[in-house]
C-alpha cells in the first residue's frame, strides 16, 4: 500500500489534470478520486502542494477507500459524489447528530468525523447502527471546556493532514429545564449558554481560515422553532428567549453570572437565549465571512423531535405525552430519521448552496409554526414538506445586537 501511495506521489502533477480512469486497482481508483472529483481540492497548485508523507498517510487511511460499489440510500434525492467529502458533525452519538451521521456516512459520499464528549458511546452507536467501516472517525471534543474545543481543532488538522475541511455542522446542546440552580463549564460559564453557544462559537472561529480553502464549503448551525418568538413554540410559551441588553455578556458571563441578560438562573429561557445567539452567529458570520471565504453559512430548524435525549431532565410522563402532542396536536413531530435527512440536506443539497439562510420544512401541521410579517406560515416542521426558507424574529435579526452580542462572545472565549 505505502508503495502505491509513493509511486502515486510520483505521479501527481500529471494525473491531477487527467479525467477519472476506470482501474481494478483500489488505490489508483481512489487517487484518481481524489485528484478529478475535488473532494481534495484538484487545482494543480493544491495537488502539488501535497508532500509524500500525506499522500501516504491519505492513501494508506481507510477514509479515502472509495465507497463500495453497492447501491446505497438516497438520502435527498439521490446526490453521490465519487470521494467522501469530510463534515465534522458534533454530538453526534445521540439523537438528531447522530440521524444525521446515518444519512451521510450511508450516503457513500461523506466521511464524519463524529465530535463527541463521550467518545466510548460515539462508538458504540456508531456500530450498533451499522456505520460502514471508514465513513466515520469519532474524536473526543468536550463543549464544556474551551481547552477541549482547542484540542479537538488541532487533533481535527493532525487528522485531516493539508486536506480543508469542507462541511461543519453545530449541533450538540444540552436543555437544563429542571435544574434549580445553573451548572457552569471548566471556565466558568453557564452550562446551556457555555456549550450550545459559546463552545460552538470558539469552534467555528478556529476553524474558519481551514474551511475557507474549500470550494464550496458549508457550515451549518442548529436553531429553533423555540428560539424565535415570532412562533407559537417560541412566541406563546413561557418562557421566551431574551438576551435583554446583554447585560450578563456585558459582565463577562461567568460564574456567578447565569444568564445572557444578567437576570436569576432560568435554565428553560437559557437553552432558548443559547439558540438565539446560535441563530444571530450564523449571521454575523454570513454578514463577516461570506464574501470573503465563500463559506456558505446557515441555520435550520429540524422540526420537534419530540423523543430524543434532549428531553431527559423532563418527567417521565412529559416523555411519554410530548411526542404525541407534537404528532396529534401540533402537527410538529418529526422523526429522528427524517430530521436527520434535513440536516443532511442543508449541508449536501445543491439547492442549500445559499448563505444566512434559516432553512425549515412545510410538513404536515395541524397548527401554525411561524408568523411573519405578511401573515401566517405554516412551518411547525411536521413530517414530510419542501424545504423553504424560514423568517427568523425580528429579534434573531436584530443587526445590532448581533454584532454586540458577537464581539462579547470573542472576549469572553478569548478571541480578542
Ligand atoms: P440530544 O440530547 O439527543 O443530542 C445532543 C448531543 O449533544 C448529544 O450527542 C450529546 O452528547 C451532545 N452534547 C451534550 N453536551 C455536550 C458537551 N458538553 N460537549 C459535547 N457534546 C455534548 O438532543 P437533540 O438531538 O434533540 O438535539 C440536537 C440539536 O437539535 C440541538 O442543537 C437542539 O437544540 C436542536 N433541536 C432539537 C429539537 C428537538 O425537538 N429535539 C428541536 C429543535 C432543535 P451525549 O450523547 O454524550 O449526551
Ligand atoms: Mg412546544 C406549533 C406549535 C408548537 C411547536 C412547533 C412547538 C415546538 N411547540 C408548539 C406548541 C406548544 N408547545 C404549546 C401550545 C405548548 C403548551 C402546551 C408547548 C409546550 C412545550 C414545552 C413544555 N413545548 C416545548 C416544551 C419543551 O420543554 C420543549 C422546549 O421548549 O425545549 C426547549 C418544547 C418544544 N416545543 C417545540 C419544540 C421544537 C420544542 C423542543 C425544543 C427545541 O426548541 O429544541
Amino acid at each position: 500500500m505505502r508503495f502505491f501511495a509513493a509511486l502515486l506521489c510520483g505521479l501527481s502533477a500529471v494525473s491531477a489534470f487527467m479525467p477519472a480512469m476506470e482501474s481494478t486497482s483500489k488505490v489508483s481508483v481512489n487517487y484518481n478520486g481524489l485528484m478529478t472529483h475535488g473532494s481534495f481540492q484538484s487545482s494543480a497548485a493544491e495537488s502539488s502542494a501535497i508532500s509524500c508523507t500525506q499522500l501516504n498517510a491519505m492513501v494508506t487511511d481507510k477514509l479515502y477507500y472509495p465507497p463500495e460499489a453497492k447501491e446505497t440510500p438516497k438520502v435527498f434525492g439521490g446526490i453521490r459524489a465519487a470521494l467522501k467529502e469530510l463534515v465534522v458533525i458534533t454530538g453526534a452519538s445521540s439523537g438528531l447528530g447522530l440521524s444525521t451521521t446515518i444519512a451521510l456516512a450511508n450516503s457513500g459520499s461523506y466521511h464524519v468525523i463524529m465530535a463527541c464528549r463521550d467518545t466510548e458511546k460515539a462508538k458504540r452507536v456508531a456500530e450498533e447502527n451499522g456505520l460502514p467501516k471508514g465513513s466515520y472517525t469519532v474524536m473526543k471534543l468536550e463543549l464544556a471546556s474551551l481547552q477541549s474545543v482547542r484540542d479537538f481543532v488541532a487533533n481535527l488538522k493532525a487528522f485531516k493532514g493539508a486536506r480543508p475541511l469542507k462541511n461543519l455542522i453545530c449541533n450538540a446542546a444540552v436543555y437544563l429545564p429542571k435544574d434549580p440552580e445553573p451548572s457552569f463549564t471548566d471556565d466558568g460559564f453557564e452550562m446551556s449558554m457555555g456549550v450550545n453557544h459559546l463552545g460552538h462559537f470558539l469552534l467555528v472561529n478556529l476553524l474558519l481560515d481551514d474551511m475557507s480553502k474549500a470550494k464550496g464549503a458549508r457550515c451549518c448551525i442548529v436553531g429553533s422553532i423555540t428560539g424565535n418568538t415570532n412562533t407559537v413554540g417560541g412566541g406563546l410559551v413561557y418562557p421566551r428567549a431574551d438576551l435583554g441588553k446583554l447585560q450578563g455578556f456585558q459582565k463577562g458571563m461567568k460564574q456567578p453570572i447565569a444568564m445572557a441578560d444578567g437576570k436569576p438562573f432560568f435554565g428553560a429561557k437559557a437553552y432558548k437565549d443559547a439558540k438565539v445567539c446560535n441563530m444571530m452567529t450564523v449571521s454575523e458570520l454570513h454578514r463577516r465571512y461570506h464574501e470573503d471565504t465563500g463559506i456558505v453559512f446557515s441555520s435550520m430548524y429540524p422540526g420537534c423531535i419530540a423523543e430524543t435525549a434532549l428531553f431527559r431532565e423532563k418527567r417521565e410522563w412529559f416523555r411519554k405525552l410530548f411526542p404525541l402532542f407534537m404528532k396529534y396536536v401540533t402537527g410538529g413531530y418529526v422523526s429522528e430519521k427524517e430530521a436527520g435527512e434535513r440536516l443532511a440536506q442543508v449541508i449536501a443539497d445543491p439547492k442549500c448552496n445559499k448563505s444566512d439562510v434559516y432553512w425549515s420544512w412545510n410538513g404536515k401541521a395541524n397548527t401554525v409554526g411561524y408568523i411573519n410579517k405578511d401573515g401566517v406560515v405554516a412551518g411547525a416542521g411536521g413530517s414530510g414538506g419542501e424545504i423553504f426558507e424560514n423568517e427568523q424574529s425580528s429579534a434573531v435579526q436584530d443587526k445590532e445586537m448581533a454584532k454586540t452580542m458577537w464581539d462579547l462572545s470573542k472576549k469572553v472565549v478569548g478571541l480578542d
